[in-house]
């Protein structure tokens, strides 16, 4: 049977990585071939991405892993949602903003006067999250930026052009910018109520398609395939469940937590619940609602280390696992004043003080709080999930970095009462792999053959409630 190589380019907020995936009808390995950090850079007008060193570290990388993997049979790349490079002329206009930039409220209100929460959910299914693209699209219009564009471009097609010359917007990314519809086109109605021009945006193609080629390592050229470029798609294409139901939480920078469909959920509760439909993989919705993840966690720290070095992580996770159940309150994880960067425990303290909760005493206690604040909000997501779709979930799978938090999980066990299986810590790689080894004809099958392979190959830990 047929065995090879294939490379994918997995972009996170805070770090990118380029893995080999190794791929047979029963082989799945993952080899790291580099990692970076990802440190978005503020200017006067707002919060940046260094896009370009992103793309020099990513062709590094793909030029290693062709030296490494003779024959490399493929690239594809995903990253974070939402942000994206405004071009004219195939040139770039200015540095990609950080979704985290608070110019998006003015694009908020501007949008919203034209058409309302309610409207925009029966268009899009999206969660509202100040900066799904479109809200940022019109902060752009403000500043006139958008005047001048004549594509846009989200951020792993933007790489994925540089890499191959050739404009695309792939799917399961495009259904966070607020203007496809839940059927996976471009939303033409909306686009004309908004004020945007069509031909801003190419076309679509779906996960598995060819892009192009590129010449990052001069030996050969390699194709360039379309992954799920929605680091969540992806994520979530490499849950190692063999059950029919099952609740996902996809766990790094943000939570997403949620169920898989076929059809999309519209309804005015499950928009004032929260709930988005974005596309997957093989062309599922991935119903689930931002929960504000180890974010929470990774700012906290990084504040406390700006007046103490000696700050480990993983010394304060050990102390709060110590604190007794039900020493710490927990609080909403939802709330916006935690969107942008800065100072985590004085808002959280802030937060607790206006409701007369007791604030953490330690550095350990804000931790346990966080995680059990997140457990909780875990907790309630997929109690809601299920009402809000009418079915059961009997297991919850944790993916991504924050599978390998054992208190977290052991938490989030406890709080939804159900098993937790975590696992595997790469599900985004792993996912954006398995779907060019696909494309490759490496391994064959639906979704179900491909969370197969990854539940007979790699490492997972079951945590059961007590
Ligand atoms: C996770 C993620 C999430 C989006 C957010 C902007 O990395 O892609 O699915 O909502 O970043």
């Amino acid at each position: 049977t047929a065995h090879g190589s294939v490379a994918a380019v997995d972009l996170g907020a805070s770090g990118g990585r380029v893995m080999l995936g190794h791929v047979g009808e029963h082989e799945l390995r993952l080899e790291t071939v580099a990692r970076f950090e990802n440190e978005p850079v503020r200017t006067p007008d707002g919060l940046h991405w260094n896009i370009l060193e992103l793309y020099r570290r990513l062709r590094e990388g793909v030029a290693e892993a062709a030296i490494r993997a003779p024959g490399l049979l493929s690239v594809g790349i995903d990253s974070w949602a939402v942000d994206y490079g405004l071009l004219r002329a195939g040139t770039l206009l200015g540095v990609p903003y950080h979704y985290r930039d608070s110019r998006t409220a003015d694009g908020v209100r501007d949008v919203h006067a034209v058409a309302g929460p309610e409207e925009l959910y029966r268009h899009n299914g999206l969660q509202h999250l100040p900066f799904n693209t479109l809200f940022q699209l019109a902060a752009d219009r403000r500043t006139g930026l958008l005047d001048v564009a004549d594509r846009v471009l989200l951020l792993p097609d933007l790489l994925a052009y540089w890499l191959t010359g050739v404009q695309v917007a792939e799917r399961t990314n495009a259904s966070t910018t607020g203007l496809l519809d839940p059927g996976g086109a471009w939303n033409q109605a909306l686009m004309e109520q908004l004020d945007l021009d069509r031909s801003l945006f190419p076309t679509l193609v779906s996960p598995g398609d060819t892009i192009g080629e590129t010449d990052a390592h001069d030996e050969h050229r390699i194709r360039v395939t379309a992954a799920g470029s929605h680091d969540t798609a992806s994520a979530v294409a490499a849950v190692p469940a063999a059950e029919e139901s099952f609740a996902y939480i996809s766990c790094g920078t943000w939570s997403l937590v949620g169920v898989e469909l076929d059809e999309p959920v519209l309804s005015e509760e499950s928009r004032a619940a929260g709930f988005t439909n974005e596309l997957g993989v093989d062309g599922r919705i991935r119903y689930l609602h931002n929960v504000t993840g180890l974010w929470l966690l990774s700012e906290s720290v990084a504040h406390w280390r700006r007046s103490d070095p000696t700050v480990e992580l993983s010394t304060l996770l050990a102390q709060a696992a110590d604190v007794p159940p039900g020493r710490v309150p927990v609080f909403d994880t939802d709330d916006e004043r935690f969107l942008p960067p800065g100072d985590m425990p004085t808002r959280i303290a802030a937060w607790l003080s206006e409701r007369d909760l007791p604030v953490p005493g330690t550095r350990a206690e804000f931790v346990r709080c966080i995680l059990e604040s997140l457990a909780d909000a875990y907790a309630r997501t997929i109690t809601t999930a299920e009402k809000l779709t009418g079915r059961s979930v009997p297991v919850v799978h944790v993916v991504g970095g924050g599978s390998r938090n054992t208190l977290l999980c052991r938490l989030t066990a406890e709080r939804t009462g159900r098993p937790v299986i975590a696992g595997p810590v790469e599900a985004t790689a792993t996912g954006n792999v398995l779907v060019q080894a696909r494309a490759a004809g490496l391994i064959h099958g639906g979704l179900d053959e491909l969370r197969s392979l990854v539940r007979r190959t790699q490492n997972l830990k079951t945590h059961l409630p007590s």
